[in-house]
């Protein structure tokens, strides 16, 4: 049982106060590769002493040489670190695929995405400022963005390298420090990244690591009072827990909690155009991706058109390890094999209108086939609940109104596109349809680190990426001086 890959730092260790500690209770997990299903290493078991621990850090590091850092000097650190990421991404690519079971190439992007993030937030740290507020005579009045102070970041197991940095890139840009608490089903990237932010030159403490259970660590850190902040990526109920917790110390929380989003095909749409990104937003990595785009809505007049389209596209679809980078790897673990299973086994009552075949695959490993199911009414639960696998469906619409009731019909509003080539109708979708990113004729504009993202209804609240994030990251003083 060991890692088949050169790790330069150890996964049972927790990175606390700038020193790589055992958990204090001496626990560990198992370690499983998801595309053979093998354990092939431990990783740390963290408790609430070891959050304890790195709370108390970093709120001695927040204190520290990182407050009397200016802003161009945090934003230098993150470019450095930015640098570091990219002279790794092919080793960071390798550790993620292994872990999470995407294939290589889709790792490859996640860990291009963590470099990018540090550049944009390293470059964004000194330009982020206040106002002066025109007011009574005698008055000068201007705003001061502060940090909050220590930061719990929770982040789910997807695209670790991604939501890292988006979150903390975020966090450290305007001053905070931070405690993350990486998801126990693959949590090698954030000790990676955390070992090169130490490299890149990062105070001690100001990013403490903690891998761990969610019920013990990660619950461990949303309760925690010494927090100022928390951001959570993950399923709405165990979000709902993190926004209690929350409550009860009074801090703010961004919460991103998935989706069931849309992709609106009209009749005058681009079909050619539109096919990779109909179905690559459905099957890519293998559709554990909070904005997939898993219900397909399309105009009756080019639905059985589209359907055969598509139905070719699943069946040249490739499945395989991780490293065999193909089109479609496992999924994360048994447990979510078995939730996907399970909405497979509710659609036996629908008409599947393709499905990718699987071949030869490593016996132990999470696959699923890539299902298209058609004929699909917008009340049934493959069309309501988020799957979080290569699942979609397809629903006709008739008008415009019809298209509009059915893609806002359900508790989510994460992303949604619209497939059309009348300016006018694009503009109305737009405002009519509910959600926190709309893409016309594209679908996620190449997830550009730029773009503010976050949901609506039950997607959550608050946003994450762009400049928007360092909004959130930072609380607001007025300053009002009466010199008459
Ligand atoms: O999520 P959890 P799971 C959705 C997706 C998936 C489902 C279940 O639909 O099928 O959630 O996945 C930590 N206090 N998404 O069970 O439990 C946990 O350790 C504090 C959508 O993995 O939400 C991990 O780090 N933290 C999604 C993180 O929360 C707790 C991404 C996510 O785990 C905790 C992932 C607790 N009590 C799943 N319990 C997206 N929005 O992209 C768990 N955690």
């Amino acid at each position: 049982m060991s890692i088949d890959l050169p790790l330069w730092f150890d996964p049972a260790k927790c990175l606390i106060g700038g020193h790589w500690v055992a958990p204090a209770q001496g626990g560990t997990l198992p370690l499983y590769d998801p595309s053979t299903g093998a354990q092939i290493g431990e990783i740390a078991r963290g408790t609430g002493d070891d959050i304890d621990a790195a709370v108390s850090a970093a709120e001695a590091a927040r204190h520290g040489e990182w407050a009397r850092l200016s802003a161009a000097e945090r934003g230098r650190i993150l470019l450095r670190l930015g640098q570091l990421v990219t002279e790794r991404v092919d080793e960071l690519a390798r550790i993620e695929a292994l872990d999470v079971g995407k294939p290589l190439k889709q790792a490859r992007a996640d860990a291009v995405a963590l470099a990018r993030y540090c550049e944009f937030y390293g470059g964004a740290a000194d330009k982020l400022m206040g106002e002066t507020i025109p007011y009574l005579d005698g008055y000068t009045v201007y705003t001061l963005r502060e940090p909050h102070g220590v930061t719990g970041h929770i982040v789910p197991w997807n695209y670790p390298m991604q939501i890292i940095g988006r979150s903390v890139g975020a966090a450290l840009a305007t001053g905070n420090t931070c405690v993350l608490k990486p998801a126990e089903d693959a949590c090698l990237t954030a000790l990676a990244f955390a070992d090169l932010a130490k490299a890149a030159g990062l105070p001690d403490g100001v990013l403490n690591v903690v891998p761990g259970l969610g019920a013990e660590a990660g619950a461990a850190l949303t309760a925690h009072p010494g927090i100022h902040h928390i951001s959570f990526t993950g399923s709405v109920g165990t979000g709902v827990m993190v926004q209690e917790a929350a409550a009860k110390n009074v801090i703010p929380v961004t919460l991103e909690l998935g989706g069931k989003s849309p992709q609106i095909v009209f009749d005058d749409a681009d079909l050619d155009a539109a096919l990779p990104f109909l179905v690559n937003a459905g099957i890519q990595n293998c559709g554990q991706t909070c904005s997939a785009s898993s219900r397909i809505l399309v105009h009756r007049s080019v639905h059985d058109r589209l359907l055969d389209m598509m139905a070719a596209r699943y069946a040249a679809l490739r499945i395989g390890p991780a490293m065999d980078d193909l089109d479609v790897g496992p999924l994360i673990s048994a447990k979510q094999k078995g939730i996907v299973s399970g909405y497979l086994d509710q659609g036996a009552d629908l008409e599947i209108a393709a499905q990718a075949h699987m071949g030869a695959l490593p016996d132990g490993g999470y696959y699923v086939p890539p299902t298209l199911f058609s004929g699909v009414k917008s009340d049934h639960a493959l069309a309501q609940s988020e799957i979080f696998g290569p699942v979609q469906v397809v629903i006709p619409f008739d008008d415009e109104d019809q298209a509009v009731a059915i893609a806002n019909g359900t508790d989510y509003g994460l992303v949604a596109s619209i497939w059309s080539q009348n300016g006018a109708r694009q503009m109305r979708m737009a405002r009519k349809v509910r959600a926190g990113q709309i893409f016309i004729n594209n679908y996620g504009a190449g997830g550009g680190v730029e773009l503010p993202f976050g949901g609506m209804g039950k997607s959550g609240h608050g946003r994450e990426k762009g400049f928007e994030a360092m909004y959130g990251f930072t609380t607001l003083k007025t300053v009002a001086a009466f010199h008459g």
